[in-house]
């Protein structure tokens, strides 16, 4: 199946189409990291577009993003196989009034992949879960994502809540998603920002380094 194809079975949230190609690039030896950058987040750069301009609606949007979960799905176990040292926990989720998933989920398994034991608390998570999870995993980094810019301020929320909680100083937060700028982390009191997963997992790594 060509790219492109495997990009309209995405935009069109073709499922089982979406698998079929990806397993059939993966067989001619197209790269994982290829796949996801070059194949299936521009398919949902083309969803997001056309949602912008009224073209399709969130049903629409919801079912292309089953679609390019169903493509990630078939990669994950590729990505958890890289099997490398153990780095330490991180706890990470998408933050509260946010139900945009699949970046966070890109992230978390690429940071498996990568050697941390990622504890995923999910989508809308309230600042009271994220310290909940702190105190109980104790996790060397915490992970912020949203996806709208309604919701970026609730990723300060959680900063201040760890800060009034006194465990600020015992973990390294770490911030993303698509309108998340370095900027934006820096003011909001992060101690870093990744604008992919590729980039989040070097941002991990330099934390522990
Ligand atoms: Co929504 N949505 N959506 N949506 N959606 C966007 C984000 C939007 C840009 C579309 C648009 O208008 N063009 C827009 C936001 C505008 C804004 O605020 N600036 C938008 C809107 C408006 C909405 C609703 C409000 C629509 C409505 O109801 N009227 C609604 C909000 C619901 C809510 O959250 N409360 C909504 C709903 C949805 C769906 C549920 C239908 C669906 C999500 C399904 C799901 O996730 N299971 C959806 C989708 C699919 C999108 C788009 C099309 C695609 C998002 C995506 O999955 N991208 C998106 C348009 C776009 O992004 N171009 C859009 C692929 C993914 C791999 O990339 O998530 O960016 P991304 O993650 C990247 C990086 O950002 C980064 O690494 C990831 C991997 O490389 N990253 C991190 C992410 N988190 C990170 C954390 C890190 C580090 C890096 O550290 C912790």
């Amino acid at each position: 199946m060509e790219r492109e194809q495997i990009q309209e079975h995405v935009i069109l949230g073709h499922t089982a189409q979406t698998e079929t190609g990806v397993r059939e690039l993966l067989s001619a030896g197209v790269s994982v990291d290829e796949i996801i950058q070059k194949v299936l987040v521009p398919a949902m750069a083309v969803v997001g577009e056309k949602f912008r301009r009224n073209e399709i609606f969130v049903p629409e949007m919801l079912i292309a993003a089953r679609a390019m979960q169903a493509g990630l799905n078939v990669l994950e176990p590729l990505i958890l196989q890289q099997g490398r040292q153990y780095l330490g926990k991180v706890v990470i989720g998408t933050v509260k009034g946010d139900l945009h998933d699949i970046g966070k989920k890109l992230v978390a398994t690429m940071l498996q992949g990568a050697g941390w034991d990622v504890i995923d608390l999910g989508v809308d998570v309230s600042p009271g879960k994220f310290l909940a999870a702190v105190r109980e995993h104790k996790p060397a980094i915490v992970g912020l994502s949203a996806l709208l810019t309604t919701t970026m301020p609730n990723m300060k929320a959680v900063i201040d809540l760890l800060k009034a909680d006194g465990v600020r100083d015992k973990v390294r937060v770490m911030v993303g998603g698509a309108p998340v700028t370095e900027k934006y982390a820096r003011e909001i009191g992060a101690d870093g920002f990744a604008a992919d997963a590729g980039e989040a997992v070097e941002t991990c790594a330099a934390f522990v380094a």
